[in-house]
């Protein structure tokens, strides 16, 4: 509850302060410069209630059925290459997760980082409204872009700057790159200008419900409510 709150109340003072709220057709990219190195590191808020309905971190050998993956292939503990899993999913955030170390490390790789990977959503039920994934390995440009529910365009962000230039399994460089969007996200595409790419815990659920404009001027009102107690309250003092 507190999660919710929070953003309803900064959102009201923006509100007072005459900032236009953030409305339900405005799609939201996140991009942390921080390393994602376990579930524990999914952005403060990118999820209601703070977890994603789906957290596949492929270690189980496939891909979730609620996803199609075009472009590449999951690299399994078949895979004679290198491969460049999430951290934490050997077991011990060591800095590394590949073949060379214990545990599966499985990933999703397509040795043409510029035609990328997409993931579609194809369950039964609303579609995501928070979609995300984790790049592990590239190099160049990485650009991060989705589709909506009636197919289309919601936008893309660009990052850069970050990659190691190393396949040996390395996660410093590692990154989560997610969207959010009322409407709900059908698919989410990720690739690289340089060399191939990989990337893992690929995840979906549900952003925090965007208030109606009812409750924007009800929270507003409350939020000056409770600046003129304050106010007579000090004054009395
Ligand atoms: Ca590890
Ligand atoms: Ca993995
Ligand atoms: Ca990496």
């Amino acid at each position: 509850m507190k999660k919710l709150l929070q953003p309803r109340l900064l959102a009201a003072a923006a509100l007072a302060a005459g900032a236009a709220p953030a409305t339900a057709a405005t799609p939201v990219f996140v991009n942390p410069t921080t390393p994602y190195l376990s579930s524990a590191d999914i952005p403060v808020g990118f999820y209601f209630g703070g977890a994603p309905t789906l957290l596949d971190t492929l270690e189980d050998g496939s891909l979730d059925a609620s996803l199609t993956g075009t472009h590449g292939v999951l690299l399994d503990v078949g895979f004679g290459g290198a491969r460049d899993s999430v951290d934490a999913d050997d077991g011990l955030i060591d800095g590394n997760c590949g073949p060379q170390t214990a545990g599966r490390c499985v990933s999703w790789f397509n040795g043409n980082g510029a035609e990328g990977v997409t993931f579609t959503f194809v369950g039964s039920g609303a579609m995501p409204t928070a979609f995300g994934l984790v790049w592990t390995d590239g190099g160049g440009i990485v650009t991060f872009s989705a589709i909506g529910a009636d197919g289309q365009s919601l936008g893309s962000i660009n990052a850069s700057g970050f990659a190691d230039g190393s396949f040996g399994g390395t996660t410093g460089e590692d990154r989560f790159f997610g969207v959010q969007f009322a409407g709900g996200i059908r698919s989410i595409t990720i690739t690289n200008s340089s060399g191939g790419i990989e990337v893992d815990h690929i995840q979906y659920g549900a952003m925090a419900p965007v208030p109606e404009p009812g409750s924007w001027a009800l929270l507003a009102a409350g939020l000056a409510g409770m600046a003129g107690c304050k106010r007579r309250h000090t004054a009395r003092a």
